[in-house]
């Protein structure tokens, strides 16, 4: 009889109720420095403990899930700000009551090794553990939708680059669709925000996360909001910028994050993360190679066992970048349409080229990427035409 109540209960725990408090994990103050070495922009758009995640919880609704994160500083508010590309209120571009900041959240809905997605969003530098695979991903984001929008142009172009020859219109307009598909399926930018105090919530409908269960696993990642990439023309020049994300630079930059004297620029530019210890924070964020992405592992309880991290070579760990401005794009052999679980001698990804400065763009290139980025509509013809007045001025 005792055996039937433990299996009911333990049965009644897989079922949660609207009104109901899913989870709440906390994470530790002051490790709002990725692996140990980031420095906070010298902008005063930023300060330390603006980043620094407290405690990621979430509440189930008749309809959904509200999500929130809390942060040691209080949400700083684009009130009051301007842009410094446009000179516009930094409100008009930055809707929901923050600006600094996106929180990546990768869910494990299935824990079933290597089924799902390990790939992060473009230019987090890192990789989900294959024991965490992912089956759905929400950007937090203060600009969902041109998030969003510039996502699937990202996708597009890897798609472009890898068919090559074979791109036509036809093809482009398959590609598109498949992606759009995906994306809906997998992918959210929630723009249902509220921004309370140090709490960010947002909600994330059923329709798209279905019925959350409490052994779900998360991983969480906390990053520098690049607001104005969409207009920054230095990115034409880049062969993939990042999904909104403000990458690493060497000493203390104003608009991107920085390191300490000596430490490795190919860190990823990830400021905090959910982890329940600063020491597991450190160990999966420094724990990569030229070959290995740093591997993150989601939350599932506060009692799990700690993950085992697996030894890396030591003769590929001097990789120790000097000039390699950006973290190691993704590999393009990692499916991002229709992803299959990865077999166990998958290809690793591709080193990151050596450090080999962006070549200049020429003025007539810059202008087409310009052209193109107005026709994928990332772009208003009010930011084109200031753009485009800029790159002309180098002439
Ligand atoms: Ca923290």
């Amino acid at each position: 009889m005792k055996r039937f109540w433990s299996l009911f209960l333990c049965g009644l725990s897989l079922f949660v109720w609207a009104g109901d408090t899913l989870f709440e994990f906390s994470d530790p103050s002051g490790d709002d420095f990725g692996a140990g070495t980031l420095l906070y922009p010298s902008s005063p758009d930023f300060e330390r403990g603006d980043l620094d995640l407290t405690s990621f919880s979430a509440q189930l609704e008749k309809d959904g899930v509200w999500f929130t994160v809390s942060f040691r500083n209080a949400v700083r508010s684009p009130k009051t700000r301007t842009s410094e590309i446009s000179g516009d209120p930094l409100v008009d571009i930055a809707r929901y009551g923050f600006f600094n900041l996106n929180v990546d959240i990768y869910i494990d809905t299935d824990h079933q090794l290597g089924s799902g997605n390990v790939e992060s969003l473009p230019g987090r530098g890192v990789e989900i553990a294959r024991e965490n695979a992912w089956e759905k991903t929400i950007l937090l984001t203060p600009r969902p939708r041109e998030a969003q929008s510039l996502y699937l142009a990202l996708m597009k172009g890897r798609e472009k680059r890898k068919l090559d020859r074979d791109w036509d219109a036809q093809r482009a307009k398959t590609v598109a669709s498949e992606l759009e598909a995906w994306v809906e399926k997998n992918l959210f930018f929630p723009d249902k925000i509220k921004v309370r105090g140090h709490d960010i919530s947002f909600f994330v409908p059923s329709s798209f996360l279905g019925q959350p269960k409490p052994d779900w696993g998360y991983a969480v990642l906390v990053s520098g909001a690049d607001l104005e990439q969409s207009v920054n023309h230095g990115f034409l020049g880049q062969k993939e910028p990042g999904l909104m994300i403000m990458g690493l630079a060497d000493g203390r930059p104003r608009w991107q994050f920085g390191i300490q004297p000596d430490s490795d620029l190919f860190q990823p530019p990830i400021v905090d993360l959910l982890a329940n210890d600063v020491a597991l924070q450190k160990k999966m964020l420094s724990h990569y190679n030229r070959e290995q992405l740093p591997k993150i592992f989601a939350v599932r309880s506060e009692k799990m066992a700690p993950p085992i991290f697996a030894d890396l070579p030591k003769a590929k760990l001097e990789a120790k970048a000097t000039a390699q401005p950006t973290p190691p794009a993704p590999a393009e052999t990692q499916p991002r349409v229709a992803p299959k679980p990865e077999p166990e001698n998958a290809q690793k990804p591709e080193p990151p080229p050596q450090a080999a400065p962006a070549p200049t763009k020429s003025v007539a290139d810059r202008l087409r990427e310009l052209e193109q980025l107005r026709k994928d509509g990332l772009i208003s013809e009010d930011e084109y035409q200031k753009l485009r007045a800029k790159i002309l001025n180098d002439l």
